[in-house]
């Protein structure tokens, strides 16, 4: 039997677990808003399902009530089931507290908290106000209702974006061979399913070295009807000095999906204005280190709601970003080729910048999982959770 909070069941958790899974079908849809699913049940039977579908569409609790509706069942006195605390605020669609007291739920069981100013326990409070019984998940439930949405719970405590570093290793860790050669270390499964997570995330990042070097696309391309991209994510170069050139593929399909340049104030205006006018948006972001740029740019991500970036590279991007501590979550292909070279002269390795001098003062992933895809090993490492 799952671990749940007082008052929860077992019960509970597989119809929580049965949310988390109606969660999925907002995936690369909702953004900035969470995924969120929800489950009616009265005496063990499933009366109503929903999920949040679509940004600005029905959220999960009132898409659940009006499922049940339309299965000709009435809500009342039945229990809700919801990834996420209900709502209290009005945005783009209203309060679904007041739409739980309105009808005549009894009892609501939530997988997590939102963090969010405008939540933060509200919904939850006027539940038990309006004589609703709520209880908390615990135990794997929760976890798993806060994994879902760690790209909403990472902007809405911090304000900037959840950052996945995705890479392609060999065997003996190198990301490319001494001549900058990548093409191709990991598989064409391991690639099409880099292409899903480019639908999924809002944004894919990579530094100015990776663009000179392989003049990438950096969009969505032949990713299967079921993770079909509804736009494209934004495509993101941090490139301090503007060097992104007007003739580069990026800037060419500039149309096809948003183009940002992170720049330095030591830019040289003409270069930047040149890539205005190309129709790229060019961020400035301050800072003494390289580190400080690295975050003040997430921060100005953030504030254009972009709420994941893919980070695809190269090496000193992100050691950037691994040094201040930006990369939540890293995903790499471990190939079954040997690429050689000495170390630090060689293949280009990730560069992790700050090295530890000792290993038991190394920094642990808080998760570690592996699995195939194709002839890779797909190993996915959390080393931050929110
Ligand atoms: C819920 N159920 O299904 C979702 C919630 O302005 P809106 O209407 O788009 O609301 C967005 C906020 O509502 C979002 O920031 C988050 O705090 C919450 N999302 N809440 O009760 C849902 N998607
Ligand atoms: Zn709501």
């Amino acid at each position: 039997m799952t671990a749940m909070a007082p008052g929860a069941t077992a019960q509970d958790a597989a119809h929580l677990r049965r949310a988390l899974e109606l969660a999925e079908g907002g995936r690369g849809r909702v953004s900035p808003n969470p995924l969120v699913g929800a489950v009616l049940v009265r005496d063990g039977e499933m009366i109503g399902e929903g999920f949040h579908a679509e940004l600005g569409g029905l959220h999960a609790e009132t898409a659940a009530i009006a499922d049940c509706r339309e299965r000709g069942e009435d809500p009342a006195g039945a229990t809700l089931y919801a990834t996420l605390e209900p709502c209290a605020h009005s945005g783009r669609q209203p309060p679904c507290a007041e739409a739980i007291l309105a009808a005549g739920i009894a009892r609501v069981v939530i997988g997590c908290d939102d963090p969010s100013e405008k939540a933060a326990g509200r919904g939850p409070g006027m539940l038990r106000d309006g004589g609703v019984e709520v209880a908390f998940a615990d135990g794997a439930e929760a976890t798993a209702a806060r994994l879902l949405i760690q790209d909403f719970r990472k902007r809405a405590r911090t304000g900037r974006p959840l950052v996945v570093f995705k890479a392609a290793l060999s065997l003996d860790g190198r990301m490319a061979t001494a001549e900058g050669d990548s093409k191709w270390i990991s598989g064409p499964d391991s690639r099409a399913l880099v292409h899903a997570w480019r639908a999924q995330m809002d944004a894919v990042a990579v530094g100015i070295g990776t663009v000179l070097a392989d003049d990438p696309l950096l969009t969505a391309r032949d990713v299967e009807p079921a993770a079909a991209p509804t736009r494209q994510p934004a495509r993101v170069v941090f490139d301090s000095e503007a060097r992104l050139p007007l003739g580069s593929k990026l800037v060419a399909t500039v149309d096809q999906a948003p183009l940002l340049v992170i720049a330095a104030a030591s830019a040289v205006p003409a270069q930047t204005a040149a890539l205005t006018e190309a129709g790229a948006e060019v961020i400035v972001v301050a800072g003494e280190t390289q580190q400080d740029r690295a975050a003040a740019a997430l921060a100005e991500l953030g504030r254009r709601g972009i709420q994941s970036v893919l980070l695809e590279g190269g090496p000193t991007l992100a050691g950037a970003l691994l040094a201040a501590g930006e990369v939540d979550e890293l995903r790499f292909f471990l190939a079954p080729i040997i690429i050689g070279g000495v170390i630090g002269s060689g293949g280009r390795s990730p560069d992790f910048a700050q090295g530890t001098a000792q290993i038991s003062e190394a920094q642990r992933a808080l998760s570690f999982d592996a699995r195939r895809v194709g002839a890779d090993l797909l190993i996915d490492a959390r080393l931050r959770e929110w």
